[in-house]
């Protein structure tokens, strides 16, 4: 297959036997929640994968080896570490592989390595996006472009309004990836339901959108999918309440020049800070809601390639 991948024994011997797997991203444990919150999550979203009837497969890269499937140490040490670890994306893989470091994969490298894989599938909080004055500053998140050509579907909780949402909206229509909503015509604003951007179409079960996405790919439109499925309402926050801290947390990254990849690490520890806890709750829950939703389309995509 693939000289610098190691595949778990237990994601090797599902996608062997055609059983449904769900990728996971590891730069939300180092980068996009504090310790011990992030391993802690990290370990009850595979519970709540398997609880749905889907096999985990945490993906990072462990002493330059690609690895899909962590086990509770690997996820302990990306914990801890924390932002120390090296955030990867598309660009940054082969340096963190030749010289045999840890990284931590973006929403961009993890679907690398789960097509890789062979893993269709892929759930997490927030994908990264066209950010705020990207008119200026070129700032968009290299998950876009990956949606654009690596075959795997998304399942995040929309678009975080650290980023601008209508820009967002725009880039991936020019890049042909469609936003599915889960029983909405919204695209979520990850800690709020909704936002003023529409989504392209609204499905309303899994078995519905694995349709979708046998039949894009059986048409060989390569490329992914975001699924973009709403916090439960009752861990929505207000909107005001999120919107104010989110514009305080932009100036002082304004203020103190952060840039590149720094921005949405940045961005996200101060959010969490400002809202003293209250948005790492919601995070945390959306991405298990986001869990249960993939691992349930992990399923229908198994049964129609039988
Ligand atoms: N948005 C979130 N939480 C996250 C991220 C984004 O709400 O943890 C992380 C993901 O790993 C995503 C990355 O792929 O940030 C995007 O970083 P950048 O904007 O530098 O491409
Ligand atoms: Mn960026």
């Amino acid at each position: 297959m693939n000289d610098y991948l190691d595949i778990s024994a237990e994601v090797a011997y599902a996608l062997a036997n055609n059983q449904p797997v769900v990728a996971l991203e590891s730069t939300i444990i180092s980068h996009g929640m504090p310790w011990p919150e992030n391993a802690q999550t990290a370990k009850a979203v595979e519970q709540v994968i398997r609880d749905n009837g889907a096999i985990p497969a945490t993906i990072a890269i462990i002493d330059g080896r690609l690895k899909v499937g962590l086990n509770e140490q690997e996820i302990n040490t990306l914990g801890q570490a924390g932002q120390s670890v090296m955030k990867c994306s598309r660009r940054d893989l082969p340096f963190v592989v030749a010289t045999q470091q840890h990284g931590a994969t973006t929403v961009a490298a993890t679907m690398i390595i789960a097509e890789m894989a062979g893993i269709r599938i892929f759930a997490t909080g927030g994908i990264g996006g066209v950010h705020r004055g990207a008119q200026q500053t070129f700032d968009i998140s290299a998950d876009l472009q990956e949606l654009a050509k690596t075959s795997v579907a998304v399942v995040c909780a929309g678009v975080k309004s650290i980023l601008d949402l209508a820009l967002t909206r725009e880039y991936l229509e020019t890049l042909g990836v469609p936003i599915l909503g889960y029983n909405t015509d919204f695209l979520p604003g990850f800690y709020t339901r909704e936002s003023d951007q529409t989504v392209d179409f609204n499905f309303s079960s899994p078995q519905s959108l694995s349709d979708f996405l046998t039949t894009k790919w059986a048409m060989n439109l390569t490329g992914g999918a975001v699924i973009a499925n709403p916090i439960p309402e009752e861990f929505a926050m207000d909107k005001k309440v999120i919107d104010k801290v989110i514009e305080q947390a932009l100036n002082e990254a304004n203020e103190l020049h952060i840039l590149g990849k720094d921005t949405t690490p940045f961005l996200l520890s101060r959010v969490a800070e400002l809202t003293a806890g209250d948005s790492l709750a919601s995070n945390i829950q959306l991405v298990f809601n986001n869990a249960r939703l993939a691992a349930k389309i992990a399923q229908q995509l198994t049964a129609t390639s039988t």
